[in-house]
């Protein structure tokens, strides 16, 4: 099971038997079902729908979520499943991620009994397909300030305002809806994006994602029924709970991507010949590849401590940023590194790098910046928040 960068802390003997089952199965979902048509897809800019089916077969849609259809599996064997397919690209690992970290979670955590009966077994088997529309156009740093509302009328509930950068919205059939009520308050709300006035257009453009999907959503008088609302989510720390689930995902996930492109390097460290012998054979490169792989070791241990915390329901919002903000900014250095190692060949896509590195500028701002995570970090140290 082990890989050349996995062999010498020997993580895997951290695991249990069910968590390197989950291990295998999503490596090999990756290495067979995704790798092949991934560079297609980001070229082309498509997102593989048909792949849906055997993401749920496999048990990945809401793994760590339990009863109704989902597995109940730990953090950890999420955070695995997490690290396998963003090894092969960001864009499915960010479809595992809304689906089960962002949608289903503000369905499990937040939702009724019939809301979760209703939706949660058909999102485990990727039947319906949910999004999380919380961003708003004019930023995503700062949630509290959305302008999006929700007004009663009568029995129903009546939204109107936009949001952008919500993954899945166009191909999604329910939406979690965050909007501001009459006194301001935050809720969620159920919208089936077949409603009347409901309307996700793909962004396009992008340079990062490509082989995945992510939205303009706007909501005009959208009337939704008063069974909508998710009775369990009142203010901004109800989509914040979600997001600490998908932060978590991204801890592994990155480290995922730094895998791939460490690889990459260090296959081409063993095979390049420049000045009469491989380039592995200089100082300067080894120095490198050992720099890449410490933080990637030490980014893997973070996320097996981070992982084995949530087990215990012991982890902290802000022990997620530590992870979020390291996994994804050493994930990067780690895709630069390598790109540098590979040469003028490093920019095509003979190799995965380019694309990692595209991806991780995406994660790196999605789900909280690192500027965010850092200020989340400076107030847990000085007790004074600096968003204000
Ligand atoms: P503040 O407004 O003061 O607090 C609001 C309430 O939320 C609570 N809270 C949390 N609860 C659980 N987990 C967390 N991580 C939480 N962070 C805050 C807080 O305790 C408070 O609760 P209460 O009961 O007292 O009302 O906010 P704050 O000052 O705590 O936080 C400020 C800041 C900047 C840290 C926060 O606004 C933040 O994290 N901003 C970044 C938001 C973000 O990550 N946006 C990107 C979302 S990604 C996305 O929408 C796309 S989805 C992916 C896709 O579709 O592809």
């Amino acid at each position: 099971m082990s890989l050349i960068v996995d062999t010498v802390f020997d993580l895997d003997a951290l695991l249990t038997d069910e968590e390197r089952a989950w291990q295998a199965r999503a490596r090999a979902f990756a290495t067979e079902r995704i790798l092949p048509i991934i560079d297609a897809d980001f070229e082309n800019k498509h997102f593989r729908r048909e792949l849906v089916p055997a993401l749920a077969e496999a048990g990945f849609l809401g793994m760590h979520i339990e009863g109704y259809g989902c597995a109940g599996a730990g953090a950890v064997a999420y955070g695995l499943v997490c690290h396998e397919l963003e090894a092969a690209d960001s864009g499915w690992r960010t479809f595992v991620s809304v689906q089960g970290s962002l949608a289903m979670s503000a369905i499990a955590k937040h939702g009724s009994e019939q809301q979760k009966h209703e939706w949660l077994p058909r999102m485990a088997r990727g039947e319906a397909i949910g999004c999380f529309a919380l961003t708003e156009p004019a930023g995503g740093s700062d949630p509290a300030a959305m302008s999006t509302t929700a007004r009663r009328d009568g029995d129903d509930w009546v939204l109107d305002g936009a949001k952008r950068w919500i993954g899945l919205a166009s191909i999604a059939d329910v939406a979690v809806v965050w909007a501001k009520d009459e006194d301001g308050v935050v809720r969620g709300f159920l919208v089936p994006t077949s409603a009347d006035g409901f309307t996700a257009t793909p962004i396009d453009g992008k340079f990062a994602m490509r082989a995945s999907i992510q939205c303009d959503v706007t909501l005009e008088s959208v009337r939704v029924p008063a069974s909508a609302m998710l009775p369990e989510a009142r203010g901004l720390s109800a989509p914040f709970q979600c997001l600490n689930e998908a932060r978590y995902g991204i801890v592994w996930g990155a480290m995922g991507a730094a895998r791939s492109c460490l690889e990459a390097a260090i296959g081409r460290s063993r095979t390049r010949e420049v000045f009469g012998a491989p380039i592995g054979a200089r100082q300067l490169v080894q120095g490198a590849l050992a720099d890449m792989f410490v933080e990637y070791e030490k980014g893997m241990l973070l996320a097996l401590h981070l992982g084995r915390l949530k087990e215990r329901g012991a982890i902290t919002p802000a022990q997620i940023s530590v992870g979020k903000l390291n996994s994804v900014r050493e994930a990067l250095e780690i895709a630069h590194r390598a790109r540098a190692l590979l040469g003028g060949d490093g920019i095509t896509d003979a190799f995965p790098v380019m694309r990692h590195a595209a991806n991780l500028e995406a994660v790196r701002t999605y789900e909280g910046t690192d500027e965010i995570h850092q200020l989340v970090l400076g107030r847990e140290l000085t007790g004074i928040a600096a968003f204000s």
